[in-house]
């Protein structure tokens, strides 16, 4: 038994399904997890000594790779001086002027500890300003786990089967519209039947949590043009997105201006970090300067602003890393491509920027129902095939590959070299 496979078994004793995230399991491949004990560069290593390329990136924030030198010192040394104050702090500030800077459309930022909440909160903010209760999401977005959240929702809820939760109160999600991604009359339908009672159309605007479902020209325009008619506010969810496309996002790589943001994980160089901005009008709302509660201990954490603010700085610093890296992770992609051609494989390869995903469908797929249509379990043979081969891909259909500035054109053309003898394996 491998060390991964004893602390498995220790994990589910006193864990539920001995992960802390569903995803985490490999249940949907037919695998068990591997325990990571550290991870550098474009590599993590396992308890037992395994060495992978890592296209998980912790689901995102590792976008200069694992270890980077400028964000530890600043975490090392924030730590140095206090773990937690639960009080205001120059850190703060200059990340708030840090995230205004790059992203125009946020004028004023609030943080809080995770994607979740940076959602939950943007939504709360929008139907305080809006004085409405509905929302629209779309099927196989995720927004995190709380409850009016939790409606065809993609991720770890899609992996499972369970896209509506058990213990959500149908209360909590009666002002949950869902309309069909990149089907911009499916939101047009929901506004004319009771616009004047939408508080916000929540969206990604790259659907990350069904794989990665580019959104088609005119569908985040039109979703802008909708809010704006209707009175609503446009939410873009951030969180995969935010600072990895470019500096100022999806929005700024769509040129598409919403009114309120939340961001994750990136914004935290690796710490547990989430923050919602958006408007001066709409985030004056925010106690303690309006009537919208939230509130947090952890939020503005001193070792989580430190790792941020240098990760976030750096990418500042560098806006031709992101040429750099998108083009890198663009040439990776199309080499998935022509793996395809060359085998006959009619399989999908989506991508925008670093993010990217192969479906195994013959279909294109651009929402939901074509992503769902892919063959899960011929990408579960390919998984686990992978990794055997020490590529360590998020263990499920339905999440991105992260590429980050740490995988060089050695590391990708290794891979797709590896990926090449996986892909004929599963053909076969
Ligand atoms: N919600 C994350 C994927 N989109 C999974 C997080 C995790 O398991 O760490």
């Amino acid at each position: 038994m491998t060390k991964s496979e004893a602390l498995y078994q220790e994990a589910l004793q006193v864990i539920p399904g001995g992960v802390n995230s569903p995803v985490r399991a490999f249940g949907s491949i037919g695998a068990t997890p591997k325990f990571i004990r550290s991870a550098q560069g474009a590599y993590l290593y396992d308890e037992d000594g395994m060495q992978y390329i890592d296209y998980v990136g912790s689901w995102g924030p590792m976008i200069l790779g694992h270890g980077r030198q400028e964000v530890l010192e600043q975490a090392i040394s924030a730590c140095r001086r206090g773990l937690s104050f639960g009080a205001a702090t120059a850190a703060e500030v200059e990340m708030a002027e840090l995230v205004c800077g790059m992203v125009p459309s946020v004028e004023m930022v609030r943080m809080v500890n995770s994607g979740t909440e940076a959602v939950m909160s943007a939504i709360r903010v929008a139907r305080g300003y809006t004085g409405r209760n509905k929302i629209i999401k779309f099927s196989g977005c995720y927004h995190g786990h709380s409850d009016g959240l939790l409606v065809k929702a993609g991720s770890g809820a899609m992996t499972a089967g369970v896209p509506d939760s058990l213990g959500v109160p149908s209360g909590c999600t009666q002002d949950t519209l869902s309309a069909a991604y990149n089907d911009l009359e499916s939101v047009e339908g929901i506004f004319r039947m009771c616009g004047e009672e939408i508080a916000a159309v929540v969206v990604e605007p790259v659907a990350a949590n069904m794989g990665v479902v580019p959104p088609v020209p005119g569908f985040l325009e039109g979703l802008r043009s909708l809010c704006s008619a209707y009175g609503a506010l446009l939410v873009f969810d951030e969180v995969i997105t935010g600072f990895r496309l470019g500096a100022d996002g999806a929005q700024g790589y769509y040129h598409v201006a919403p009114d309120l943001t939340a961001f994750g994980k990136i914004i935290g160089g690796g710490m547990p970090v989430g923050a919602y901005g958006g408007r001066r009008e709409v985030m004056e709302l925010v106690a303690p300067l309006g009537g919208v509660y939230q509130a947090g201990t952890l939020s503005g954490n001193p070792v989580a602003m430190a790792a941020g603010i240098a990760q976030l700085t750096a990418l500042k610093a560098h806006p031709e890393w992101y040429q750099q890296l998108n083009g890198q992770a663009e040439r990776f992609f199309q080499g998935i491509g022509a793996i395809l051609q060359k085998l006959g494989l009619p399989y999908q390869v989506n991508y925008v920027g670093s993010l990217g995903c192969l479906y195994f469908t013959g279909q294109a797929v651009t929402d939901y129902e074509s992503a769902k249509s892919s063959d899960t379990g011929l990408f579960a043979r390919y998984c686990r095939e992978m990794m055997e081969r020490g590529i360590y891909l998020a263990p499920s259909q339905f999440e991105a590959i992260f590429v980050s500035m740490a995988h060089t054109e050695e590391i990708l053309g290794r891979t797709l070299e590896l990926m090449e003898k996986c892909l004929g394996a599963c053909g076969q």
